[in-house]
């Protein structure tokens, strides 16, 4: 990840970006050699006067922006006015992401990250500029499935990747991101679950397993975090059309596909917009646990397909 204080342009598909003066920051150079990006605007936070929460002006860290439920929920809490920390792997997407929040006006900083690397975790939240520190609603995103095998079968590459990135990923974010919110007494977690924490379905062994720990470590952190102000949610959707199959199986899109077929899935924005409804909750409200499944969907097993 490249941090140095003043960009002076950075490049996407080829194309030298440069961006309006005194606006865009990049940060000291790390050894991982990625591109952080920030763009920065007005900072001021309020609350609304209607008791529920403001989200203008609130700094939320996102996993896993570059797709899907996390990407949705970027642009969903930048419409909100908030100011985004976006995470992910893939450099060029959450750059071009990081000038189309730019271009529409909204403050952005972009990590290149892996959330399984546990110092570069560290060192990147360690390393945020001062306005940027103050964390106020952190959504565990990142995640992913590999594999839809028996386990006598399965394939231990997939194991270790959905552990490491489904657990001790959420757990390394967490861990640095944490710290902070209790200090500043406030702050709020949403983890994004599945019902794959809720019932495990035949071949779904570890991945259910992993979604079973998100369960658990929700629930640990809530009792953990008790007393701090700092309120944590999990968010456990059913069936989201994002590309979760595809890298389920590998970039097998034609199976992909075949999931969502001959039904209505959950949208990324709708698992977005649950999201919203959490993070806007009076700060006394804390929303413990939202399972959200398509009208199509009654458990993680039982569907209907038109
Ligand atoms: P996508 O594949 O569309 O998005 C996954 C995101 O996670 C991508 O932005 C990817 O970015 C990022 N990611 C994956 N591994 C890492 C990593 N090691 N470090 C940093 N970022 C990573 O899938 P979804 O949007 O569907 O999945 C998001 C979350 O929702 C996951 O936790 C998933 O388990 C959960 N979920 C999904 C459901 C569904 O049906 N789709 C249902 C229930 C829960 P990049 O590759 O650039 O790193
Ligand atoms: C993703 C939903 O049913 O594929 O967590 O496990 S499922």
């Amino acid at each position: 990840m490249v941090l140095c204080w003043r960009v002076s342009g950075f490049t996407v598909k080829g194309r030298k970006i440069v961006p309006p003066e005194g606006r865009g920051k990049t940060f000291p150079e790390f050894s991982s050699g990625k591109i952080g990006v920030a763009y920065q605007q007005n900072t001021s936070k309020s609350n609304k006067g209607n008791g529920m929460t403001s989200l203008k002006n609130k700094i939320v860290f996102i996993t896993g922006a570059t797709s899907g439920i996390g990407l949705a929920c970027a642009r969903q809490f930048a419409q909100q006015g908030a100011r985004l920390l976006i995470a992910a792997r893939r450099e060029e997407r959450l750059q071009e992401l990081a000038l189309e929040f730019h271009t529409a006006g909204i403050d952005v900083l972009s990590l290149t990250l892996d959330v399984r690397n546990q110092p570069a975790v560290q060192q990147a939240v360690d390393a945020l500029p001062e306005e940027w520190k103050a964390i106020d609603v952190l959504v565990n995103n990142a995640g992913l499935s590999r594999g839809l095998d028996t386990i006598q079968e399965g394939k231990l590459q997939d194991w270790e990747e959905m552990i490491d990135t489904n657990v001790k990923g959420l757990l390394y974010i967490s861990r640095a991101v944490l710290p902070g919110m209790v200090s500043r007494g406030s702050g709020q977690v949403i983890n994004i679950g599945s019902v794959a924490g809720h019932e495990v379905y035949p071949k779904g062994n570890v991945y259910c397993a992993t979604k079973h720990a998100v369960a658990a470590l929700t629930t640990g952190m809530r009792l953990d975090l008790l007393g701090t102000g700092v309120r944590v949610t999990t968010i456990d959707p059913g069936m989201v059309e994002t590309e979760f199959s595809v890298v389920r199986f590998h970039g097998d899109a034609e199976r992909a596909a075949a999931v969502y077929r001959g039904l209505t899935a959950l949208t990324p924005d709708d698992v977005a917009d649950a999201a919203i409804y959490c993070a806007t909750r009076p700060p006394h409200v804390s929303i413990a646990e939202m399972l959200l499944f398509p009208t199509a969907q009654a458990s993680a097993t039982q569907v209907v397909r038109g």
